[in-house]
């Protein structure tokens, strides 16, 4: 009989500069690893503004995107590559929803994020997104090691 053996996929999570300042890395890493997370990959990095347009393209025309590169820039970030079943959609769950007031409590937002801005962390909100991001952080990485739907034993 075959061993089920279960698929998992990676996902992007970064730990944004007032995670980093408030000494929040081995918080919000503990969090993902309590719910089954592994750390393929992890970098602490200094974002330039160019880094910030690349990362939230969705958000240039916004009013408050100069505030949001500001402090995306303010400090040191850490860029994180996850390994989970359904790593994707369950980080995003862990992470919890963009304003705080919102998120679910005990997600990382509803329990440590301070406003809608400054709330700790990021996490890829799709596989082709957690691939474009993956590839942006670490590009050395082998396209395999980045493959978020790829199965191993
Ligand atoms: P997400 O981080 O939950 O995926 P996005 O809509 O992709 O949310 O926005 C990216 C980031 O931009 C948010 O995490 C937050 O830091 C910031 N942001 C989004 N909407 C607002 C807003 O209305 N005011 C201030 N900052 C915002
Ligand atoms: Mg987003």
């Amino acid at each position: 009989m075959a061993i089920y053996k279960q698929a998992t996929e990676t996902t992007f999570v970064l730990i944004k500069p007032d995670g980093v300042r408030r000494g929040l890395v081995g918080e919000v890493l503990a969090r993902f690893e309590r719910r089954g997370f592994v750390v393929r990959r992890a970098s602490c990095v200094q974002m330039t503004s160019g880094d910030v347009a690349e990362h939230y393209p969705h958000l240039a025309a916004e009013p408050f995107f100069p505030e949001i590169v500001g402090f995306m820039t303010s400090g040191p970030v850490v860029a994180l590559v996850l390994e989970a079943p359904n790593a994707v959609a369950a980080a995003r769950q862990i992470v919890g929803a963009t304003d705080p007031m919102k998120a679910e409590p005990g997600s990382i937002r509803a329990d440590l994020a301070t406003s809608v801005r400054f709330n700790v962390v990021h996490a890829a909100d799709s596989e082709s997104t957690a691939r474009r991001e993956i590839a942006h952080f670490f590009p050395g990485a082998r396209d395999e090691e980045n493959d978020v739907s790829d199965e191993r034993s």
